[in-house]
């Protein structure tokens, strides 16, 4: 998962783009980069790290022009190194810049053939240099010397054409404009927004609606899947359907956790969503559990709050803050010859005894993912003096990998793989362990009053809406996800570190 935005404005547009990352923040914290343009160059900033920390006073004096685009990573399989934070570059046609958020699930049969069929060399392991080089490359075929918003919209096809997964993409062609991109099913999401200044209209195209709000920009819409919006340096805006046959499936995970509670993605308001998830496990409850001996009801900081604050009063029980989260966890040093110590659950949420002491407790967290943060935590409620633990997770057991941009681990590493909801009960050690049901997760996020009928439930259902993720794929994935953690734990990356430090001088 990561967070992608581009402004085409009347002034200088690099502290929008830095505070519209840090309200992009929680959707990666890995990596964050920006590059703007004036007069026909580009200038570019990326590395690893927050925002707040790759980007310093003399990097943003640099970072000139009233366009440009920014992203903040969170690494998905084969993308940790500084090297492969973005926006990547490429020189032809015109210059290009492009920053996306998603995966693609052929993006090694791509890379092939940009390698062998259009002439092209990949420098990295990550889906935005090869979606980079496939938009330029079919740009480039047209031959114009100025891109009209038709070449454009043909590249955006062709790029659907070869492309397959989950994406939302914004490039920047030098001197041009900004292209924003979702793949055929919606499944990243992506919307954009216009503010009135002096000079005329200025619009932003960001992934949540919240990166909006806080630059004053008024949202207009999310980008339809496989559709294409073209803002021009001047302030132009053209949109077209370049998808051959779309459909609107987007990620139910964005409303569990992903996204933010105060942002709206196609229509629907993640915040309502979870207050409706909380209604919804009540009902679960009172409907298969009415004898049940809830004192009280405990979320997990923070995402689950939404949640719990419904559940509790539909059940009609008192919600109490049983942990506490310390906002200020520091990083972990490690020092040669010392072994990297895990950061425990305990360093990041701290418990309230007299919450726990002699009750039964109902805990809720948003899903359980691995499951090991809500065995800790579990640990420390019977610790603290909970007579029982019952645990809810707002979103149904998570059992397959994500393919379309969301760091999940491979399906040997969910806590939920192969097990029924009562054997993840047993292995995280709750009394009883609530689900809530998918078709009630569906129904929460649908809210009865939006236009979308289906949603993208792979980690819930196996069931992958590209039609593309098989067996050897995943199987795939898991090794690139194991090497991975192999290089990160070994130090692999200084070799690639050189390559960012020639990018970075742009
Ligand atoms: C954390 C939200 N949420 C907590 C993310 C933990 C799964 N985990 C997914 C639960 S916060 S585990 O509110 O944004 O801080 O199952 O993998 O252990």
């Amino acid at each position: 998962m990561c967070g992608i935005v581009g402004i085409v404005a009347k002034s200088y547009v690099n502290q929008e783009i830095y505070d519209a990352l840090t309200f992009l923040q929680h959707r990666g914290q890995d990596a964050a980069g920006m590059v703007t343009c004036h007069n026909g160059r580009f200038y570019l900033r990326k590395d690893n790290g927050m925002v707040r920390d790759v980007f310093r006073t003399r990097h943003m004096q640099r970072l000139i022009g009233s366009m440009g685009i920014g992203h903040v990573r969170y690494p998905t399989a084969g993308s940790a190194s500084p090297a492969e934070a973005q926006p990547f570059y490429v020189n032809s046609p015109y210059g290009i810049a492009l920053a996306h958020n998603g995966n693609l699930t052929n993006a090694s049969e791509i890379a092939e053939s940009v390698f062998k069929a259009d002439l092209r060399h990949i420098n990295t392991n990550s889906d935005s240099e090869v979606l980079l080089n496939v938009f330029a490359h079919e740009l480039q075929r047209l031959g114009q010397l100025v891109p009209r918003a038709e070449d454009i919209f043909y590249a955006v096809s062709q790029l659907h054409r070869r492309c397959r997964g989950g994406y939302a993409v914004l490039a920047m062609i030098t001197g041009h404009g900004i292209v924003g991109i979702r793949d055929p099913h919606g499944i990243r999401p992506l919307c954009y927004g216009v503010r009135e200044s002096a000079d005329g209209q200025e619009y932003m195209v960001a992934s949540e609606s919240v990166a909006l709000d806080a630059a004053g920009y008024t949202l207009v819409r999310d980008i339809a899947p496989g559709e294409a919006i073209y803002i021009t340096a001047q302030g132009e805006v053209f949109t077209q359907q370049c998808a051959q046959s779309p459909k609107h499936v987007p990620c139910l995970f964005e409303y569990v956790y992903l996204a933010r509670p105060d942002s709206v993605m196609d229509g629907i308001s993640v915040y309502k969503a979870r207050l409706k998830a909380g209604e919804y496990l009540a009902e679960q409850i009172l409907q298969e559990w009415p004898d049940h001996d809830i004192d009280v009801v405990i979320p997990i900081p923070d995402t689950s709050r939404t949640a719990a604050t419904e559940l509790a009063s539909k059940l009609g029980v008192k919600q109490r803050e049983g942990y506490i989260k310390n906002r200020y966890i520091g990083r972990t040093f490690i020092m040669p010859g010392q072994t990297q110590r895990q950061k425990s659950v305990r360093q990041k949420l701290n418990p309230i005894e007299l919450e726990f002491r002699d009750k039964n407790v109902l805990l809720v967290d948003d899903s359980v993912v691995r499951g090991t943060t809500s065995q800790q935590i579990i640990e420390m409620a019977r610790e603290m003096g909970a007579k029982k633990v019952y645990f809810a997770s707002a979103a149904p057991a998570v059992r397959y990998p994500n393919v379309y941009g969301i760091d999940m681990p491979s399906a040997s590493e969910l806590v939920a793989h192969g097990r029924t909801d009562e054997q993840v009960g047993k292995v995280i050690g709750a009394d009883k362990m609530i689900y809530l049901k998918l078709e009630n997760l569906i129904a929460s996020t649908q809210g009865g009053d939006t236009q979308i009928t289906e949603f993208d439930c792979s980690v819930f259902d196996g069931n992958y809406i590209t039609g593309d993720v098989d067996e050897i794929y995943l199987q795939r994935l898991q090794q690139a996800r194991n090497d991975d953690e192999k290089s990160k734990n070994t130090g692999d990356q200084a070799d690639t570190a050189t390559a960012t430090n020639m990018q970075s001088k742009m």
